[in-house]
C-alpha cells in the first residue's frame, strides 16, 4: 500500500520539549523531596501526564486531590517554559519535511499525547501546516493504544495502511502497529527498533526518500 499520509508525533519528533517537561517535573520533585534525574525522565517520553506523575512518585501514595494539584503545578511550570519557545526550536529537518509533504500532496497530521500540543504548535508557528491535529484532549486511550492514530486516519481521510507514523517513543511505535500502520522511528534502536525504518533524526532525510523505502 502506498503511503499517502504522515502522522507526526510532536514532542521528540518536530521539537524537543522533553527537556522542558524534565525541568517542570524536576522542580515539582524537588518541592516534594523526591529524587528525579534526567535518566528517570527518559521513561516519561511519550507517556501521559498522569502516568508521568505515577513514575515520578515511585510508589509514594497520594490522594486524588494531591495528584491533581501536583499535575497542575508541573503543568504551570511547563507552560511557563513553553512560552519562551520560538520557531528556532523546531528540530533540524522538521520544517523542510513538512514543506516537502505539502508540495508533493502528502497529507499530514499531528498525533500527540500532550494536552498542550496546540500551544507548542503556535509557538513554533506551524499550526496551519497540518490537515488534522489529534492531541491529548481527544476522548481516547493514550499510546500504546491505537486510538489517537485511528482518529487521525479518519480525520485526514486516509486508510490506516496508507498512513506512516513518525515517532520517538517505544509506546508510540507500539500504538502505530496496534493501529495497523507502519512506523518511522527516530532515535536509538533500543527505543524505536520495532519500527520498520529507524533514523537518528529527520535531518538530512527527505520525505521522498522515506516514500521510496515504504512504497
Ligand atoms: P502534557 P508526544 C507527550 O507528547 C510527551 O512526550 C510526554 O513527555 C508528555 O508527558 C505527554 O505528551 C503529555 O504532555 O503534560 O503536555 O499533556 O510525544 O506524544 O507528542
Ligand atoms: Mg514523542
Amino acid at each position: 500500500m502506498r503511503i499517502k499520509a504522515f502522522l507526526f508525533d510532536l514532542d521528540g519528533v518536530l521539537t524537543d520539549t522533553s527537556e522542558l517537561h524534565f525541568l517542570g517535573w524536576k522542580r515539582l520533585a524537588e518541592e516534594e523531596g523526591i529524587n528525579f534525574t534526567r535518566e528517570d525522565n527518559e521513561a516519561l517520553r511519550g507517556v501521559t501526564r498522569r502516568e508521568s506523575l505515577n513514575l515520578l512518585l515511585k510508589g509514594r501514595q497520594v490522594t486524588e486531590e494531591q495528584a491533581l494539584e501536583m499535575m497542575e503545578r508541573k503543568n504551570g511550570y511547563y507552560i511557563e517554559l513553553v512560552g519562551q519557545m520560538t520557531p528556532a526550536d523546531l528540530l533540524p529537518g522538521a520544517l523542510k519535511m513538512l514543506d516537502e509533504n505539502r508540495r508533493i500532496g502528502i497529507k499530514q497530521a499531528i498525533v500527540s499525547s500532550s494536552k498542550n500540543a496546540w500551544l507548542v504548535l503556535d509557538r513554533l508557528q506551524i499550526g496551519d501546516m497540518f490537515d488534522a491535529v489529534i492531541d491529548g484532549n481527544a476522548p481516547a486511550r493514550s499510546k500504546p493504544y491505537p486510538d489517537l492514530f485511528l482518529l487521525a486516519s479518519k480525520a485526514v481521510g486516509v486508510p490506516v495502511k496508507e498512513c506512516l507514523v513518525v515517532e520517538d517513543a517505544e509506546a508510540g511505535v507500539q500504538a502505530a502497529h496496534a493501529a495497523g500502520m507502519r512506523a518511522l522511528g527516530l532515535g536509538p534502536v533500543d527505543r524505536v527498533g520495532a519500527a520498520e525504518l529507524v533514523y537518528d533524526s529527520l535531518q538530512r532525510h527527505t520525505a521522498q526518500e522515506i516514500l521510496n523505502f515504504f512504497n
